[in-house]
């Protein structure tokens, strides 16, 4: 997993985090009919959705959180629970007006992970809070079926979580299943970003390097092979290191989240102007 490290970046490294964070403190959706604005997490089994929920934290707090639960031992699908995640601000009930939906990973195979259905049900706003996933799609009429989705409940911005290194491991029926999400997302008019996780998992940018993630050409090979399987167009894709065992926060890897989760909010904040 070595790379070639560049002189120069091949992409600016964001670096307005104090306008970044401005910009996601003052968020408000124009659109008088939505109270907020809901991201969508979706991916692979392990890629790093649920981490990258407590990275938003952390990185809104300025301290390492763990609200959301990951699996630490990589073994099967972790997350089985449709739950929106709400920030606060620091003052009580004050919240930021973004919410991320952490969805369970899609599988290799025809029989792992999430239901493709149940993607398209929640970008619909079918699927209620507390929903377990389940080997079969959610039925319309179940206790957890929406019928009625107001503008809040439905999904303003699709983000695939992709780990570095993936794709070329990805198999036939997970493109298939990314494939049928993505048609899905486009007949809805959804916006679609994807994020590339695990970056340190490139050895050069390890540690005190994740700054120069932009100079890694290996990095932007992951983002090509990510465009070329998603069909998004590579300045729809970020590079991110999750806060995954670390015990405080590092400008570098804020910087990635806040430049990316910036991009979520706009594209999703365009869509609802655009209703
Ligand atoms: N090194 C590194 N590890 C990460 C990163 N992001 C996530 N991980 C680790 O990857 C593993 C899986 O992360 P999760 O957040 O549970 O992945 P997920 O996409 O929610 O997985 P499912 O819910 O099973 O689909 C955990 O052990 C995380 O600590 C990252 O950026 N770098
Ligand atoms: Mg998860």
């Amino acid at each position: 997993m070595g790379g070639d490290v560049l002189s120069t970046p091949w992409r600016e490294m964001p670096s307005n985090k104090t306008s970044d964070l401005e910009y996601l403190t003052d968020y408000k959706p124009q659109n008088s009919e939505c109270q907020h604005l809901r991201v969508l997490l979706c991916g692979p089994l392990g890629g790093g959705k649920s981490t990258f929920i407590n990275s938003v934290d952390s990185v809104l707090k300025g301290r390492i959180t763990g609200r959301c639960p990951v699996d630490t031992t990589a073994r099967d699908t972790f997350t089985k629970t449709y739950k929106t995640y709400r920030f606060h601000k620091g003052s009580p009930r004050a919240f930021y007006s973004f919410v991320f939906n952490d969805t369970m990973g899609i599988g290799s195979d025809a029989n792992s992970g999430i239901c493709v259905e149940d993607i398209k049900l929640a970008m619909m706003g079918h699927v209620r809070d507390g929903y377990e996933f389940k080997g079969k799609p959610l039925a319309e009429g179940s206790e957890s079926y929406n019928a009625d989705p107001t503008l809040n409940d439905k999904v303003h911005v699709l983000v695939y979580v992709i780990p570095a290194f993936f794709i070329p491991i990805m198999t036939e029926e997970a493109i298939e299943k990314m494939r049928e999400v993505r048609l899905a997302a486009r007949d809805l008019g959804i916006p679609q970003l994807a994020i590339v996780t695990k970056v340190d998992w490139e050895d050069a940018m390890r540690h005190e390097n994740i700054k120069n993630v932009y100079k890694s050409k290996s990095l932007k090979n992951q983002i090509e092979d990510v465009s070329a399987i998603l069909g998004l167009s590579v300045n729809s894709i970020f590079l991110v290191k999750n806060y995954e065992s670390e015990v405080s926060v590092n400008d570098d890897v804020d910087a990635l989240i806040l430049g990316a989760l910036r991009q979520m909010i706009s594209c999703g904040e365009d869509f609802l102007d655009d209703l």
